[in-house]
């Protein structure tokens, strides 16, 4: 079995709130079908999550500005995990959505309800969430790439994909800088530039996410997800992408 997080920047416009790209999607799904393996799906927020967590200011304290926040973002997360369903579902994939705030962001609950899907034969889809941290009375975010290290954790899987806008891990941010060397392993030299809209990390923390997941025994596939052929092509020649080990 593997998992796949499907990146905001690849199913949403990041900076058009609410923009869904479902042919994009509908592309991965045909390359993921392919493999004939059950997997598991993550998908981030994009232009569904982080545009109003981070103008209503959540993660933060519980307060009148931040419930209505909690509110649209959560609406518009399960709006966004509804249309990935629907792509799925369209696709002949058996999957089920799982969303984290139910289970106010447990990641061992999340991950043992994701486990007993995959069980009964499903394809479980769970995503970036806001949730409740009832304890110190404050609205959370956990991110699509937490939730796929707590997965791989207790899955362990054999191979993890992660799919953005770009072609895997480069040396600097290649939106920015032109001349940006596509890492085809990560060393720490890599310098990261979040986004001005993201909530959760952007590739800073990507970057340690994938490598915390590589020591589990996993191979990491940091692939770009507008050219999805590539999922099926890693042992090719000229494949294109990130590979950690
Ligand atoms: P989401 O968190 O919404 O799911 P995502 O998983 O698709 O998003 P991002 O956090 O948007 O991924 O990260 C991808 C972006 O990171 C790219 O569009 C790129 O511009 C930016 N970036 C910054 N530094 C780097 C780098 N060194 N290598 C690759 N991409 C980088
Ligand atoms: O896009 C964050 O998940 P990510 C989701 O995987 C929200 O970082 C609600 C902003």
């Amino acid at each position: 079995m593997f998992l796949v997080k499907l990146g905001g920047s690849v199913i949403t416009i990041k900076g058009r709130y609410r923009f869904y790209r479902p042919k994009a999607v509908h592309e991965i799904i045909k390359e993921l079908k392919k493999k004939n393996e059950p997997f598991v799906v993550v998908h981030g927020g994009g232009s569904f999550g982080h545009i109003k967590a981070k103008e209503y200011g959540i993660p933060g304290e519980i307060t009148e500005r931040t419930k209505m926040g909690y509110s649209v973002v959560h609406r518009d997360m399960v709006d966004l995990n509804q249309r990935v369903m629907n792509s799925l579902i369209e696709s002949g994939i058996r999957g089920v959505g799982i969303p984290p705030s139910m289970f106010n962001g447990d990641l061992q609950e999340i991950s043992k309800s994701v486990g007993d899907h995959m069980d009964a034969g499903l394809f479980p889809v769970t995503f970036g969430d806001v949730y409740l941290n009832q304890k110190e009375k404050r609205f959370e975010i956990v991110s699509g790439d937490d939730l796929i290290l707590e997965l791989a954790r207790k899955l362990k899987p054999s191979d993890v994909y992660f799919l953005t806008d770009v072609d895997g891990i480069y040396d600097r941010n290649p939106k920015k800088y032109r001349d940006a060397v596509l890492l085809r392993q990560l060393n720490d030299t890599a310098k990261f530039e979040n986004i001005g809209t993201d909530v959760t990390g952007g590739m800073l923390k990507k970057a340690s996410t994938v490598k915390d997941i590589a020591k589990l025994g996993c191979t990491v596939y940091v692939l770009n997800g507008n050219v999805p052929s590539r999922l099926n092509r890693t042992e090719s020649k000229d494949f294109i992408g990130t590979v950690v080990k």
